[in-house]
């Protein structure tokens, strides 16, 4: 018998860090969402998509669930509501090296009640050993809301094959939402401005929690006048203060410059074209409590 076409969205809940975004570009082996080992990286749900010959999972990267700040932890909490409720299936993740905590429970009640297929996921086993796992998964052996808890690295991709296999059978028969040469919905403004807020993040997060916000302001695709492509780009950079803003630019703009290199160093891999990058910092005070500000950030 014909084996019937499978699909449907697949929500990734999880406390912030505990490697989301690195399982899907895993699974789908390119990097089609940033990364930094600092806190609320992922600030948009972006539907990543996995094609197989009988089945599409549309796997949901969104932010980590934390108890909310400000106006901007407000909006990605409800972001991660909305996911919650648009999903078929949902896959919560925690980092069992960091050890399972409050903040995971936390998340895990959140979703308890809801009457959806759900897999927990325990991710980063590559730096424990069958102990310390062991011990772990004591913490969560009370819980029986799982069909399925899975041990994986969404580092070194072990256990992926397992977690894909497990999660098409939990998907319910539908439609190809989306064509099989998408492999993202995200514009591509997006994936540029979180490019350039991944390398500001991975430069200085120390100096800066969480406090910046990129825009692109152009993005121009033309030739060079030797006749190759180019894509020229401008971001603003937003900070809250001026004292941040001068932290950003660095001494003699030597931060700024690393960061500019870096990002469009990776811009250039990604597009296979030469990248001019213009980067401006501006000070936007108290942007991540201003409703007008968060919307024209895209938030
Ligand atoms: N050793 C190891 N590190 C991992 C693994 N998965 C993720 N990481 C690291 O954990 C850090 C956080 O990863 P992300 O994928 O950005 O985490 P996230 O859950 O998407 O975080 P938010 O977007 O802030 O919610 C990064 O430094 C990753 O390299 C893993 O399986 N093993
Ligand atoms: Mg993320």
């Amino acid at each position: 018998m014909e084996e019937k076409f499978k699909s449907g969205f697949v929500g990734l809940i999880g406390r912030t860090n505990v490697g989301k975004s690195t399982f899907i570009n895993s699974v789908l082996r390119q990097k089609v969402v940033i990364i930094t080992d600092k806190c609320q990286t992922t600030r948009n749900r972006i539907n990543c998509i996995y094609n197989s010959l009988n089945s599409q999972i549309i796997f949901v990267d969104c932010p980590g669930f934390f108890k909310p700040k400000d106006l901007l932890g407000k909006k990605l909490n409800k972001v991660v509501g909305d996911v919650i409720k648009d999903s078929d299936v949902l896959l919560a993740m925690v980092d069992v090296a960091g050890g399972i905590g409050s903040g995971d429970f936390y998340v895990l009640e959140q979703i308890k009640n809801i009457k959806k297929p759900k897999i927990l996921l325990l991710n980063k086993i590559d730096k424990i050993g069958e102990k310390k796992l062991d011990s772990e998964r004591k913490k969560i052996a009370h819980l029986d809301q799982f069909e399925k808890i899975i041990s994986i690295s969404a580092k070194t991709g072990k256990n992926l094959d397992i977690c894909i296999e497990e999660t098409k059978n939990l998907l319910p028969e539908g439609p190809k939402y989306f064509n099989d040469d998408i492999i993202s919905d995200q514009p591509i403004e997006k994936l540029v401005s979180d490019i350039v807020r991944e390398k500001l993040a991975l430069n200085l997060m120390q100096e800066l929690p969480h406090s910046i916000g990129v825009k692109v302001k152009k993005y121009q695709e033309g030739e060079t006048k030797s006749g190759e492509d180019i894509i020229n780009i401008s971001c603003d950079i937003y900070t809250e203060k001026k004292s941040q803003k001068a932290i950003v630019i660095g001494k003699s703009g030597r931060m700024l410059k690393k960061v500019g290199m870096e990002a469009r160093k990776e811009l250039e891999n990604l597009f296979e074209c030469k990248i001019y990058l213009g980067l401006w910092v501006k000070i936007a005070q108290n942007w991540t409590k201003n409703e007008a500000l968060l919307k024209e950030l895209g938030y």
